[in-house]
């Protein structure tokens, strides 16, 4: 057995079944061990970028980690801008990235870089390994350094000679470091500011966004009156029919700040305390309202589970909680295309177990709102704010999830990052409609301007949010990547479109012209 075939073994035996791989010379050994060592889908992905944006998306739906394989300090930094909403998301992901032969780095080959520099910015666990005999422990060590609290994006660095040296055997999976157990003084002070009767928050974030502690959040919400709010981005975030409904902290600073302007006490669970996306000329960075006091009852690498059954407990909280009905028939909009036919379309066609992704940016904004009572499915967002993640991220979410659809919300700006994950869509066939919202500008930009101070952009910046010029065709660049398309200029056209796509089987894409 080789080094390459022990850690593809090793990596089999911790769980890692799937790897989105672009592979080079160096990882050749890695890619010849997957035909001899059984137990591992790998994914071809035209650019990193896809591979990373991937990972993360099965990462999100299956809470274990799936491995990228990418080349050198190059092809890591490819992946990089994914792999920072990966880590953002606390995603658990193994890379694996291959480099020179340790003999062959002192020559400044072509393809020599730092590449634990390029690495470290956007990982939480990074190791080189030195010899094919470590290498199995060394990918025992990144699976759990990623599936520990609160997850995390682990990178080991292959030379290639660690890859073909003769190895000592199979490594077995590593303990893994659990959710933290909150102290009881932390449910106490919560408890407390719940029974004070001044206006309290609580507010939830990553797991505690899934569906039990959400009905718990509920609960606790119904015996005090507290308001239950999240952040504007999560990872994954399970709604619909029967589950307990969640408004989200709105985008713009001046609506977060006002949203949260009457509330005495936050509670945290799960999620860091609210800021602002950016800094605004003469805007605060924190949106909690000054004299209010803020309480971590869980963090992220706590169990927010059991904190909120304990709190729940506590505040001896009803056993049930208001629930979303079933959805009524929406009436379905006909006519011109806006942001709220949008919305109402799509809201009313997401079928049970459906898995959405939106990275809508501007114009998917109406359709989270108009959802709250569809059929339970999953949302995922971007939420590191790098743009070109929709597509990778469907594509990883389908993969995880066979037999789920996926309704993958995409803004046509952010869509061009990482388009080449439709190939791997028409490839793996996979049960993805994308909805390309064609605005053909940076129209969330446009806002921002202003919003930072920068009034009265002349012709050379307004250019620079404009993307209408050529015209990008969405339905011939999908048709070009083996996936097929339609163009809706009307709501009919969008509902009949989608009605249609979701009933098939393997990729499709529709281009919405708002
Ligand atoms: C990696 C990365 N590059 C650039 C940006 C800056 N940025 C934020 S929004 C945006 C334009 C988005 O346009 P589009 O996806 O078409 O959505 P729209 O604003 O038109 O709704 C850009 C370039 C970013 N967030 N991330």
């Amino acid at each position: 057995m080789n080094g390459a075939e022990s850690l593809v073994q090793t990596l089999v035996k911790g769980g890692v079944d799937t790897c989105f791989a672009n592979p080079g010379t160096s990882e050749m050994h890695f890619v010849a061990a997957l035909d001899r060592v059984g137990g591992m889908r790998c994914v071809l992905t035209l650019f990193e970028g896809v591979a990373s944006g991937a990972a993360d998306g099965y990462g999100r739906m299956t809470d274990k980690p799936a491995a990228t394989l990418l080349h050198l300090g190059p092809g890591l930094g490819n992946a990089l801008a994914n792999l920072h909403n990966a880590r953002k998301a606390r995603t658990p992901l193994v890379n694996i990235v291959g480099d020179h032969a340790v003999h062959h780095r002192s020559y400044d080959a072509p393809l020599t870089s730092d590449v634990e520099g390029v690495a470290r910015p956007m990982s939480d666990w990074v190791r080189t390994s030195t010899d094919a005999r470590s290498v199995a422990d060394d990918g025992a060590d990144a699976v759990a350094a990623a599936l520990s609290a609160p997850g995390g994006v682990a990178t080991l660095i292959l030379p290639a000679d660690t890859a073909w040296n003769d190895a000592t055997g199979v490594a077995a999976p590593r303990p893994v470091k659990p959710a933290g157990i909150v102290a009881a003084a932390a449910v106490s002070a919560a408890a407390k500011a719940l029974r004070s009767g001044e206006p309290t928050l609580i507010f939830l974030g990553g797991r505690a966004l899934r569906a039990a502690p959400l009905d718990v959040a509920s609960r606790i919400a119904a015996a005090t009156g507290a308001k239950l709010l999240a952040p504007s981005s999560n990872p994954r975030m399970e709604r619909g029919a029967g589950r307990a409904p969640i408004r989200r902290l709105p985008y713009p600073l001046q609506l977060a700040l006002q949203e949260l302007s009457a509330f005495k006490h936050i509670i945290l669970v799960g999620v860091q305390q609210p800021v602002a996306f950016f800094a605004y000329p003469g805007m605060p960075s924190l949106i909690a309202p000054p004299g209010s006091s803020t309480h971590v009852l869980a963090s992220p690498a706590e169990d927010c589970v059991d904190a909120l059954a304990r709190l729940a407990s506590e505040l001896n909280a009803p056993g049930r909680a208001a629930l979303v009905p079933p959805q009524a028939p929406a009436a379905l909009p006909a006519g011109k295309i806006t942001v709220e036919s949008i919305g109402a379309a799509i809201a009313a066609l997401i079928p049970e177990g459906a898995i959405v992704v939106d990275e809508g940016i501007s114009c998917g904004r109406a359709i989270y709102p108009a959802s709250f009572s569809a059929p339970p499915h999953d949302w995922l967002q971007l939420n590191g704010g790098s743009i070109g993640i929709g597509m990778p991220l469907a594509t990883g979410a389908a993969i995880a999830c066979p037999g789920r659809k996926v309704i993958s919300l995409q803004a046509d700006g952010s869509g061009m990052y990482t388009l080449q994950a439709l190939w791997t869509q028409a490839r793996e066939t996979l049960d993805v409609t994308t909805i390309i919202f064609s605005n053909r500008s940076y129209a969330s930009l446009e806002g921002e301007l202003i919003n930072v101070g920068a009034l009265n952009p002349g012709k050379t910046a307004r250019a620079m949010l404009d993307i209408g010029s050529p015209d990008l065709d969405w339905v011939k660049l999908a048709g070009g990547m083996g996936v097929e398309g339609a163009r809706a200029e009307t709501a009919e056209r969008l509902i009949d479109l989608l009605q249609a796509s979701l009933r098939r089987s393997g990729p499709f894409l529709i281009e919405v012209m708002v």
